[in-house]
Order: structure tokens, then C-alpha cells, then sequence
């Protein structure tokens, strides 16, 4: 079974998901293996390797390899840039800021990183990647023309954009560590837009939190920060998005 099967069979079991971003650079790669393995017992449903600066190379090839060896939970590339490829990997997210003022976050790293993809083997899964306000280091190095807060329509025409030009998934991003996550309306009226999974993420803090991004329309709800700041919630995170991604199913 592809990686993107079995995220479309998982969401049509479970009715939400949860994913933990690791960043190579926040530990070294045996402590990320360490990581992967409480996030699989904990009940996430994929690992997602990747990060602005510093996430490519030895430090890369070596972290997704302790993390495909600690672990059984599919393991995807989530690149800042053309450096962030690692055969090692199951699949990488193939990913155009649709959003960016500059065409080398749209096309360009594509273009530079499409032979070396080829040749790695991996799965690729073609992902548009919507930066919204505040956006963080994601919005400022990928030049990001910061989606409004209060612009869901514009969120919406960029989602069906990505449906229409083949793409399989959308990921609405407010930005690593971020003050304010998406916006529960811009979620919703996305979701309504769409009929790809729709991926959020960037500054969920908490289990309500997650919870009422799933319950807005979130398929699947994307976790990095709270590993570092607030480890002691991501248990009853990732139920609190199982249990709400369930109640969808029996609606
Ligand atoms: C970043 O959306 C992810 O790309 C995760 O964000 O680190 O704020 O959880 P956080």
C-alpha cells in the first residue's frame, strides 16, 4: 500500500488524523527514533521529517533512517528547500507555496529537485502549501504573500487551485510555533471547497485546540512545537483529534 493510500484508507476509518512534525535540527537523530517510537505509541498516524534551516544531508539521511528503525509509521519528507530529500524516507510531500511572490517556492526548487526525486525512489505526493497570516519563518523565508486572517475566500480560491491543478492534498499553514493557529471559519469554508484532504498546522497548542480544528474541517491536524514546549499534552492531543475525527464519521 502507497503512503497516500494509506492516508486516504486511515481517514476513511478513523475520520481525522494526526501527524508529528520532527525537525532534524532539535535533536540529534537516535533522540528523534526515541521521539517516533512514544508518538506511534501514543496513537499518531504518520511522521513528517523536515524543517526551514538545517533539515538536509547526514543530518537528514540519518534521522529518517533511526526514525524508519524505531518506529513503523510511514515516514514523509516535508522539505524547506531542494536539500530536504532523503532516500530513506517512504514518500516525500511534493510541495508548491502557491501563495509565495517568488516563483522558487512555487516552481523553481520543484524544477531544481525533480531528477534527484526521480532517481530517490520515494513516493511522491503532490501537496499544495497555503501560508495564512501570522505565517512565521515558513511565511518569511518562503516569501509568502500572508494569506488575511480574515480572508477565508482568498484561502479557498488557493485550495481549489491546488485541487484543480492535480494536487492531493492541501495544507493550510499558520507557521511553526505560531501566535494564532488558522482560523476555524477559514477551515470550514475551505474544507467546503475542496473535496481533497485538507491538512492544518501551525500553532495548535493544546487538545481543545486540535480538537475544534478537526470539528471545523480539518482532515488532518499537524503537531511539531508542542513536542518540545508541551510534551505532557500530546497524548490527549492526538485522542482529542481520534475522538473528534470518530464523532465526524457517525454524523
Ligand atoms: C509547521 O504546521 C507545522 O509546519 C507544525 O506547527 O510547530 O506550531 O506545531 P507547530
Amino acid at each position: 500500500m502507497s503512503t497516500l493510500e494509506y492516508i486516504e484508507r486511515k481517514l476513511s476509518e478513523d475520520g481525522a488524523l494526526h501527524f508529528s512534525l520532527i525537525d532534524p535540527e532539535k535533536q540529534d537523530p537516535e533522540k528523534a527514533g526515541e521521539i517516533a517510537s512514544k508518538l506511534e505509541e501514543m496513537g499518531t498516524d504518520l511522521v513528517m521529517v523536515g524543517g526551514s534551516t538545517g533539515a538536509f544531508g547526514t543530518l537528514l539521511d540519518e534521522t529518517v533512517k533511526e526514525i524508519k528503525r524505531s518506529c513503523s509509521l510511514p515516514v514523509v519528507l516535508f522539505p524547506g528547500g531542494i536539500g530536504g530529500v532523503s532516500k530513506y524516507a517512504d514518500a516525500i510531500f511534493f510541495m508548491s507555496l502557491l501563495n509565495s511572490r517568488n516563483p522558487h517556492y512555487i516552481t523553481g526548487a520543484q524544477a531544481q529537485a525533480s531528477f534527484l526525486v526521480m532517481k530517490s525512489g520515494l513516493e511522491v505526493i503532490p501537496m499544495g502549501y497555503v501560508v495564512i497570516e501570522p505565517g512565521g519563518a515558513v511565511g518569511f523565508f518562503g516569501e509568502a504573500n500572508l494569506i488575511p486572517r480574515d480572508k477565508p475566500e482568498i484561502a479557498c480560491s488557493y485550495a481549489l487551485a491546488a485541487q484543480l491543478m492535480g494536487m492531493k492534498l492541501v495544507y493550510l499553514e499558520a507557521g511553526s510555533g505560531a501566535r494564532e493557529s488558522v482560523p476555524n471559519e477559514m477551515i470550514y469554508l475551505v474544507k467546503k471547497s475542496i473535496n481533497i484532504p485538507l491538512i492544518v498546522g501551525g500553532g495548535i497548542r493544546n487538545p481543545s485546540e486540535a480538537k475544534e480544528k478537526v470539528l471545523a474541517g480539518a482532515d488532518i491536524v499537524v503537531t511539531g512545537t508542542m513536542l518540545e514546549r508541551k510534551p505532557e499534552l500530546l497524548r490527549e492531543t492526538i485522542t482529542s483529534v481520534k475522538t473528534a475525527g470518530l464523532s465526524k464519521l457517525v454524523k
